[in-house]
């Protein structure tokens, strides 16, 4: 068994990456990364540096400890958001509209630091975004795969599993926000439209500060299946309606793969918008192109950090942005370097 390695350097992912923050081709040369011995670890630990005096919230030299978990289940994630406040986000949508993309594109934007407002303060779930993002390592260049991502599978097939992240919003001093995550089996959502019994499932819904519905753009653009998509959706929120989504809840409908579109698939949503207005939500539309196959046309992880703001947004402002960006403009737009164009 060979040693471990471990950094000191704050927003170092190296023990899950392998990148070095500082760029050092040979971590060994980088003066805050060491290696430990072969001795047997707890799981739990992949870093855990932290300088005893270092306050909490981050200073650019606190370490912080890195979790080597795949996902929380259902109790770890009760018990986390008891311990502190926690921004739970169930996604929902068909089988291949884009939710894991979504969320392994969420976690490459922060771990390569190109967030403008948020920036990547570690992970109860490491690994299992590690796994989920090993088919994209060539991003984002080079030639992508036709299925970027493997078809979500849970452990339990009847226990929603939670991914995690936290992230130091640089928009107010030192202000840590934590999230959960659902990543649910696309089946999971068509069952929840066809068989109301299954809504048991999704008592988590109660809790939620805002649920994302994620539409595949292909199918939005192609007229053949756009309004099977739109028929989908909208009987969704019907469904979240009957489960017992509260209505402060924010309904976020992400409109996926918009870098496979010519022209902005806004205006095709207009009649979801409506619907979940009537039933009492601000509907907030976001197109993304969580891995876009064009990147000089539509920009890797176009309109991720916008659901990010979204999802913490106050609800007035996320109805007034709902109300306001009907006019399809493009979203947050992110260069390599992470600075907004
Ligand atoms: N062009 C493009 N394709 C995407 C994008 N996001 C996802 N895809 C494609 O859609 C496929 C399915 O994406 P997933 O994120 O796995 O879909 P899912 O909703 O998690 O699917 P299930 O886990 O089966 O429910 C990927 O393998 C890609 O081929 C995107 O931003 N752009
Ligand atoms: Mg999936």
């Amino acid at each position: 068994m060979s040693g471990s390695a471990s950094c000191s350097k704050a927003d170092c992912t190296i023990a899950a990456t392998g990148k070095c923050l500082e760029a050092h081709p040979d971590p060994q040369e980088c003066p805050f990364f060491a290696t430990t011995s072969a001795e047997p670890e707890p799981a739990v630990a992949l870093v855990t540096p932290i300088e005893p005096d270092q306050p909490d919230e981050p200073t650019p030299s606190a370490g912080r400890v890195f979790h080597a978990g795949m996902e929380l289940g259902f109790e770890d994630a009760i018990s986390l958001s008891r311990a502190k406040y926690v921004h739970l986000v169930p996604v929902l949508g068909a089988t291949d509209a884009g939710k894991t993309c979504v969320l392994v594109s969420l976690y490459l934007l922060a771990v390569n630091r190109m967030l403008a407002r948020f920036r990547f303060a570690g992970s109860q779930t490491l690994l299992g975004f590690e796994h989920r993002a090993r088919g994209l390592r060539k991003w984002p260049s080079g030639e992508l795969p036709d299925q970027f991502v493997d078809h979500t599978i849970l452990g339990e097939d009847r226990v929603p599993s939670f991914v995690h992240l936290a992230f130091d919003d640089l928009s107010r001093k030192t202000h840590r926000r934590e999230f959960l995550f659902t990543d649910l089996p696309g089946e999971w959502t068509t069952d929840l439209i066809n068989r109301l019994e299954t809504a048991k499932r999704f008592s988590f819904l109660a809790r939620a500060d805002a649920v994302v519905v994620a539409i595949d753009g292909k199918r939005l653009a192609d007229p053949e299946t756009r309004q099977q998509e739109v028929m989908q959706a909208e009987h969704l929120i019907q469904r979240l309606k009957q489960t017992g989504m509260p209505v402060h809840c924010k309904a976020i409908l992400v409109i996926s793969k918009r870098d496979e579109s010519e022209i902005s698939l806004l205006p095709y949503v207009e009649s979801i918008r409506n619907l979940a207005s009537e039933l009492g939500f601000a509907l907030n539309a976001i197109e993304t192109a969580a891995i876009s196959r064009d990147p000089n046309r539509i920009p890797n992880g176009l309109g991720i950090e916008e659901l990010l703001q979204t999802i913490v947004a106050a609800p007035e402002s996320v109805a007034q942005q709902s109300r306001g960006d009907k006019s399809g403009r493009a979203m947050s737009r992110f260069t390599k370097s992470g600075r907004s164009k």
